[in-house]
């Protein structure tokens, strides 16, 4: 039975031409059907690729075998550009505490690069039952000072997970990145019962993650929440324009908005003392520091355009 009328639907998981398209059944709220598409032949997206997460049309809606196409792309709200997500409303950077290791560095790439998308962001430390209670105060404490309330999480301790369930279901489409191995898959388990994705114990021998997870995909939590496992990786130096560098650290901002402290230049990038009244002891002055220099050796923007 084919039905012509015109539907939006979700795009949850793509592989090669196909897309698996999430369409709300209208009569039946919350639960939704699902759809293998591809795109029309005769439609040009302007060479817009379609990505997990992006909104749009699909007609020709076959109920039996649960094919349709896709026939029309929704104007998408932002872009993450590495794993490639469309209308990500939440990010939430996940990494365990022990292994594999907390690499500082990683983690500041990470939220900085998270910040320049403009969306709320999120600190998940996860494997919080390899540490002491001390050292977990020891680094909310670290992260506090870089802005963050970190979540921590502990895979015996089930309520943890349900508290981050119940903040999820507020959120329209949340995303957890982060390296291999730190147990985002695992969260995912556990916060959607039934699911039963893989994971895989970290490698011994190096104290790497497997790269278990191959494909990005897009799970509902609630009938208007959804969340995103990605694969992991390791973040390189975020590509952002160098004036915008300053704003991604609430260390930085905060004593320019809220102190209203002013240096000598209006564009100061707080790297040269000339004229500079930035307070630059905090922790992350130094991935500050290197971040402004790589920007500027890579991908140098006149501060005064
Ligand atoms: N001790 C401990 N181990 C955990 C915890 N959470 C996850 N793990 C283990 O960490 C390993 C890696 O977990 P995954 O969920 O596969 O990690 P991932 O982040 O999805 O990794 P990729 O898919 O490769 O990016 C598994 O063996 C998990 O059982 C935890 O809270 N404590
Ligand atoms: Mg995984
Ligand atoms: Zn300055």
């Amino acid at each position: 039975m084919k039905i012509s009328t015109k539907n939006l639907g979700l795009v949850t998981k793509q592989f090669n031409d196909f897309y698996l398209v999430d369409l709300k059944n209208q009569e039946n709220s919350g639960i939704s059907e699902r759809f293998l598409c591809k795109v029309r032949k005769s439609i040009n997206f302007k060479d817009q690729l379609i990505y997990v997460g992006d909104k749009v049309v699909i007609e020709n809606i076959d109920l039996k075998s649960k094919r349709a196409v896709i026939t029309s792309l929704i104007k998408r709200k932002n872009l993450l550009a590495r794993p490639s997500v469309a209308n990500i409303s939440n990010i939430y950077i996940t990494f365990s505490v022990d292994e594999p290791e907390l690499n500082l560095s990683q983690v500041n790439r990470f939220l900085i690069s998270a910040e320049a998308i403009g969306v709320e962001v999120s600190l998940v430390l996860t494997k919080c039952d390899l540490i002491s209670d001390k050292r977990r105060s020891f680094l909310l404490d670290k992260f506090g000072k870089w802005g963050y309330n970190a979540i921590t999480l502990n895979l015996y301790k089930s309520d943890y997970f349900k508290n981050l369930l119940a903040e999820l279901k507020q959120k329209e489409c949340s995303i957890f990145m982060g390296p291999s191995g730190v147990g985002k898959t695992t969260l995912l388990n556990m916060i959607i019962p039934g699911l039963q994705k893989n994971t895989a114990p970290v490698s011994q021998k190096i104290k790497r993650g497997k790269n278990t997870t191959r494909n990005v995909e897009l799970f509902a939590v609630s009938n208007q929440s959804y969340i995103v496992d990605t694969p992991g990786f390791n973040m390189q130096p975020p590509e952002v324009d160098i004036k915008l560098i300053p704003n991604l650290y609430s260390e930085i901002y905060k004593q320019v908005i809220d102190e209203g402290i002013k240096c000598k230049f209006r564009n100061c990038l707080h790297v040269n003392d000339k004229g500079c009244n930035l307070n630059k002891s905090f922790e992350r002055y130094s991935f500050y520091k290197e971040m402004i220099e790589y920007s500027k050796s890579h991908y140098y923007q006149n501060p005064e355009d």
